[in-house]
């Protein structure tokens, strides 16, 4: 395990061995680490930053970060520490980059080459939005997208629409949201958006934003360019831009995470096959595992606590095996009656790929 680039510093509290450096930026977790006790542990959670994380010296004092909230009956500023006073709450989820899987995307979309590591299921505590929004009056009129602004010192001299990370979901979205300051128990690291992160469980990743500045309800969506034309899915070839749909709902996934040591056969008999399924904006319903790629399928058991609709579950299926070469894959299906389909569905940036195909890993027996 190791190798590739050295950990960034404010990131340098990660598990070294368990991830992959991509960049300063970007950093995911090896198949062979995602572990079989459901909660995915802070030091092995994917990071993924579309700017340069602010300064470290914001997470000294979590509770005197400022919210500035607007787009509600009372707009207004709330610490970190106010937020504490209006109410409690505790969610687990998944959370996942949009562009998680695209390394087998065969037009190689630009980004992060990641195959499944960017993505992590993990408890996030703190003040359900819904309190917050309460506490000021209620949502104004007319307004039908909560939008919020990441925290980032922005490069001088551009515009910021082009930079600035600002992201709208659908006001509704509202119900299940959290601003959160606690991450598996403990204060919310600055490389995960400490001190203060919104959190929409069921979404992409890219719409959890980090140190968070302003919450607003708004008629309209973002006019930053990270909600007009990119995080959109638009054919291959083609500009990214609002017509297209934005990447909000995740797709029900699933992948084997263990046996999984390329190039290493396995000895011949009995064999543990195991991995983790989220319905991803559904609650996972069930999830299968094919030995031969695809022709034949038998249900799998889920195994371990069920944290709920937007938290994955892990998985097993105990197996005898001949020596030979097997493609395992696995398939879930959510409560919607979403499964994951075989191929992946095209688009230019390469998001969203919930294919089963590519998802499968091929295991040899001896
Ligand atoms: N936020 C902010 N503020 N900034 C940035 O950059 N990014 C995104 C989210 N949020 C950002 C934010 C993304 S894009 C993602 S995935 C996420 O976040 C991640 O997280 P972590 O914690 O893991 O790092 Mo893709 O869809």
């Amino acid at each position: 395990a190791g190798g590739g680039k050295a950990l960034p510093e404010y990131a340098a509290w990660k598990d070294a061995d368990a991830m992959v450096v991509h960049s300063a930026n970007t950093i995911e977790l090896r198949r062979e680490d995602f572990g079989h006790s459901t909660i995915t542990p802070s030091n092995r959670l994917y990071v993924r930053n579309n700017l340069n994380p602010p300064s470290a010296d914001i997470v000294k004092d979590p509770d005197a970060w400022s919210l500035e909230v607007s787009g509600v009956a009372r707009p207004g500023s709330l610490t970190v520490a106010d937020l504490k006073r209006l109410g409690l709450t505790a969610v687990t989820m998944v959370l996942q980059c949009s562009g998680n899987g695209r390394a087998w995307f065969p037009h190689k979309p630009s980004g992060t080459q990641w195959t499944v590591g960017a993505a992590g299921c993990v408890v996030f505590a703190g003040v359900p939005v819904k309190d917050v929004v309460k506490a000021l009056g209620g949502v104004a009129g007319g307004m039908k997208y909560m939008t919020s602004t990441g925290g980032e010192i922005l490069p001088e001299g551009v515009d910021p629409n082009t930079v600035r990370v600002e992201r709208s979901v659908p006001v509704e979205a509202m119900e299940d949201a959290v601003l959160a300051w606690e991450l598996n128990g403990a204060a919310l690291p600055l490389a995960h958006g400490g001190p203060l992160r919104l959190i929409v469980p069921g979404y992409m990743g890219v719409n959890n934003i980090k140190y968070i500045r302003h919450l607003a309800f708004t008629a309209e969506q973002s006019p930053a360019k990270i909600q007009q034309s990119s995080y959109r899915f638009y054919p291959v070839g083609e500009k990214g831009s609002d017509k297209y749909p934005s990447i909000w709902e995740m797709p029900v996934n699933s992948w084997i995470t263990s046996p999984y040591e390329p190039g290493k056969p396995q000895p011949a008999g009995r064999v543990v096959l195991s991995g983790v399924a989220m319905g991803g904006f559904h609650a996972l319903k069930e999830v299968e595992v094919s030995l031969d790629g695809g022709q034949t399928w038998k249900a799998a058991d889920s195994f371990g606590p069920d944290m709920g609709r937007y938290a994955w579950r892990t998985f097993a299926l105990a197996v005898d095996l001949k020596p030979g070469k097997y493609q395992i894959a696995t398939r879930a299906t959510n409560d919607k009656g979403d499964a994951q389909p075989k191929e992946r569905q095209d688009n230019n940036r390469g998001y969203n790929n919930n294919s089963w195909l590519d998802h499968s890993i091929e295991l040899e027996v001896v």
